[in-house]
C-alpha cells in the first residue's frame, strides 16, 4: 500500500472513533493464527429456528419449510453462519417433533421433501449452513420400528426397544420426564411386557445395546449428510447407553437420576463408532445436548483425540436461579450474578487448552432470554436484552442464539393452563391437581419459566397475528407485537434487530472475540459482569451491568484512551461507571 494512502486511512480510523468504521482495521486475519486450530464451527454463530412458529406459508397456522424459505434474506442478513432447525421430520407431534415416526420424511405440517431440499439449496447459496436435529434416544410410538416390535416377542425389531417381561416382576423404577405419574415404564398387555420410556409414553427409547439399531442411525444420518446437511444438534445424547440389567438406581446418584442416565456404559463407544462410521466422512458439525454433564465429562465427550463429538452445551447456567428439589420454581430472590459468573468462567477454563465450549441463554426448551436473565419491563426490555446479547457475542465459545431475542421478544406469561400446548407443563399440571397441590403456585412459576413462552410465534410485523400466519396460530402471538416486531425494529437504528447485526459482524471482524483468552475481572462485583479477551498483543474489555441500577467496575483500567466498539446506549463515556443494564466493549490501547 502506498505510504500516505496508509497515513490516511489510520488518520480516518483516528477520527471516526468508535463502532464499526474500524473493524477492518481490527481484523485479524493478517497475524499468524496457526497455533489456534481454527475450525469453522469455532467461528461460527448459530441462529436456532423454530420451524413450528417462524413463518407459515400455507395459512394452518403452523410454521412450515417453504415459510422459513421465504424468510432466508432476513437470516441471512443477520449476519449468522449456521442455522439450527429443531426437528422436522415424520411425527405425530406429542412433543412438537421430538416424537419421530420417520427419519426419513419430512412433517407434513411442514411441507416436503422436495421443500426441504429446496430450502437446503436456499441456505447453501445463501452461504448459510444447515444443522438438524437427531433424536435418536427414542423415536415416537408410530414409528415402524416401534409398531413391529411391539407385536410379537419374537419380531425382528422386538430388541430396537427396551422391553422388561412382566413374569420377572416389576421393574426397578426409573423417572420420566414427561409421565403424568413420572414412571418411565409402561405396560403393554399385547405381549405381557413393560417398555422403557424416559420421555412421553408415546416416545419409547431406542436400544442402542443392539448394534442392528446403531447400523440404522448411522445410515440415517448419512442419508441427510448425502443431501449436504452440515451437522446435527443431538438430542439428549447422553442418554443413549443403558445398563440393560435395569438395577434398582444406583445409590452414588443419590436421587440424580438425570445424572444417571447419562453415564451409561457404553455410551463413549458408541460416540465413537458413529464418528468412524458417520461423522468422520463429512466436514459436519456436532453438538451434544449436554444434559446430566458436568465439567468433570466434558474432555470425555469433546476432546478432538477421542473422536466423538465436536462441542456439547451444558445445563449449568440455565438451571441457576430456580428453588432446588423443585420442578422450574424460581427463587423469588432472581439468581445471583456471582454464581453466574462463576459458572461462565469455569466452563471456559474446561476448554482453555482443548476442546470448544458454546454459550446460550435462550432455546426452545427454556423461557426468553430476556426474561429470564434480564429485565422485561417496557423500560429496560431493549437494553437488558441488547446486555445479553453482547454476553452471548463476547464469550470465547461457538454462541447458539436462538430465533427473536435478536427482536427482544419477552416470556408470553400465560395465566390460563389452556393457553398453553407443551406436553412438559400440561402433564405437570395434571400431576400437581392429581397430587391435589397449588395449581395457582404452579401457573405463577410458569410464568418464568415454561418452554412456550419462547416457543410463540415470531414477530415479522403488526399485521394480524403479527405477519407469522392468516390462520390461527397453533399457540397465541405475545400482544407485544405491535411495537416488537421485524418491521419496525429495521427502521430503527437502535433497536435491538440492528443491534444484534452490529454486534455478529464485530465478533466476525475480530478474532480476538472467537479465539482470545478469557480473563474475568471484579470477581466479586454483585452487578457487574467484567472481562478482558486478548489475542496477539489486542485486548478488548466487556463490561456488562447485569443490574437496573447504576454500578461501577472496580477494574483499574483507565478508559479515556479506549476505543469504544459498540455499546448499547447511545453514547458511551469511557469511564468504569456503568448505567442500568449497559454493556460497553473496549478495545484497550
Ligand atoms: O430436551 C431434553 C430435556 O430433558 C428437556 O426435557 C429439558 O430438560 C426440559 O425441556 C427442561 O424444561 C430435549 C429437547 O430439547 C426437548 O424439546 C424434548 O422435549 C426432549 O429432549 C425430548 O426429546
Amino acid at each position: 500500500m502506498h505510504k500516505t494512502v496508509f497515513v490516511i486511512l489510520i488518520l480516518t480510523c483516528l477520527f471516526a472513533g468508535c463502532n464499526n468504521s474500524n473493524q477492518s482495521a481490527m481484523n485479524e486475519n493478517n497475524t499468524d493464527t496457526s497455533a489456534l486450530n481454527r475450525k469453522w464451527w469455532k467461528e461460527a454463530i448459530v441462529y436456532q429456528i423454530y420451524p413450528r412458529s417462524f413463518k407459515d406459508n400455507d395459512g394452518d397456522g403452523v410454521g412450515d419449510l417453504k415459510g422459513i424459505l421465504s424468510k432466508l434474506d432476513y437470516v441471512k442478513s443477520l449476519g449468522i453462519d449456521v442455522i439450527w432447525l429443531n426437528p422436522i421430520y415424520s411425527s405425530p407431534n406429542g412433543d412438537n417433533g421430538y416424537d419421530i415416526s420417520d427419519y426419513q420424511n419430512i412433517m407434513q405440517q411442514f411441507g416436503t421433501m422436495a421443500d426441504f431440499d429446496a430450502l437446503l439449496k436456499g441456505m447453501h447459496d445463501r452461504g448459510l449452513k444447515l444443522v438438524m436435529d437427531l433424536v435418536v434416544n427414542h423415536s415416537s410410538d408410530q414409528h415402524e420400528w416401534f409398531k413391529q416390535s411391539r407385536s410379537s416377542r419374537d419380531n425382528p425389531y422386538r430388541n430396537y426397544y427396551h422391553w422388561w417381561p412382566a413374569e420377572k416382576g416389576q421393574p426397578a423404577h426409573r423417572y420420566s420426564f414427561f409421565d403424568v405419574n413420572g414412571e418411565a415404564w409402561k405396560y403393554d398387555s399385547l405381549t405381557n411386557a413393560y417398555y422403557l420410556h424416559y420421555f412421553g409414553d408415546f416416545q419409547p427409547d431406542l436400544n442402542w445395546e443392539n448394534p442392528k439399531l446403531r447400523e440404522e442411525i448411522f445410515n440415517m444420518m448419512k442419508f441427510w449428510f448425502a443431501k449436504g446437511v452440515d451437522g446435527f444438534r443431538m438430542d439428549v445424547i447422553p442418554f443413549i447407553s443403558k445398563d440393560t440389567t435395569f438395577p434398582p438406581l444406583p445409590a452414588e446418584y443419590n436421587g440424580d437420576f438425570i445424572k444417571y442416565y447419562a453415564h451409561g456404559p457404553h455410551l463413549h463407544e458408541y460416540l465413537q463408532q458413529m464418528n468412524k462410521e458417520a461423522l468422520s466422512k463429512y466436514d459436519v458439525m456436532t453438538v451434544a445436548e449436554g444434559i446430566g454433564l458436568s465439567t468433570d465429562d466434558a474432555h470425555a465427550i469433546v476432546d478432538e483425540d477421542r473422536h466423538e463429538l465436536n462441542m456439547l452445551y451444558h445445563f449449568e447456567g440455565v438451571s441457576l436461579g430456580y428453588l432446588p428439589n423443585q420442578f422450574k420454581v424460581p427463587d423469588p430472590k432472581g439468581y445471583d450474578l456471582l454464581e453466574f459468573k462463576n459458572i461462565y468462567s469455569k466452563w471456559d477454563s474446561v476448554f482453555e487448552n482443548k476442546g470448544w465450549g458454546t454459550i446460550y441463554l435462550g432455546n426452545h426448551d427454556q423461557p426468553r432470554m430476556v426474561t429470564r436473565w434480564g429485565n422485561d419491563s417496557g423500560e429496560f426490555r431493549g437494553l437488558s436484552s441488547k446486555m445479553l446479547t453482547t454476553f452471548l457475542m463476547t464469550m470465547r465459545a461457538t454462541p447458539y442464539y436462538y430465533n427473536g431475542d435478536e427482536l427482544g421478544m419477552n416470556n408470553i406469561k400465560f395465566d390460563k393452563i389452556d393457553d398453553y400446548r407443551d406436553v412438559e407443563s400440561l402433564n405437570m399440571y395434571k400431576q400437581i391437581k392429581d397430587k391435589g397441590g397449588d395449581l395457582q403456585a404452579f401457573l405463577n412459576a410458569q410464568k418464568i419459566s415454561a418452554r412456550d413462552n419462547s416457543r410463540t410465534p415470531f414477530q415479522w410485523n403488526n399485521s394480524s397475528n403479527a405477519g407469522f400466519t392468516t390462520g390461527k396460530p397453533w399457540l397465541k402471538v405475545n400482544p407485544n407485537y405491535k411495537t416488537v416486531n421485524v418491521a419496525a425494529e429495521e427502521k430503527d437504528s437502535n433497536s435491538c434487530l440492528n443491534y444484534f447485526r452490529k454486534i455478529v459482524k464485530l465478533r466476525k471482524d475480530n478474532l480476538v472475540l472467537v479465539y482470545g483468552k478469557y480473563t474475568l475481572l471484579d470477581k466479586e462485583n454483585p452487578q457487574v459482569y467484567a472481562y478482558t479477551r486478548e489475542l496477539n498483543g489486542k485486548k478488548i474489555l466487556v463490561l456488562l451491568n447485569f443490574s437496573s441500577k447504576p454500578a461501577t467496575a472496580n477494574i483499574n483500567i483507565d478508559l479515556t484512551s479506549s476505543n469504544l466498539l459498540i455499546g448499547n446506549y447511545a453514547s458511551a463515556n469511557n469511564t468504569t461507571a456503568l448505567r442500568p443494564y449497559e454493556a460497553v466493549v473496549y478495545e484497550l490501547k
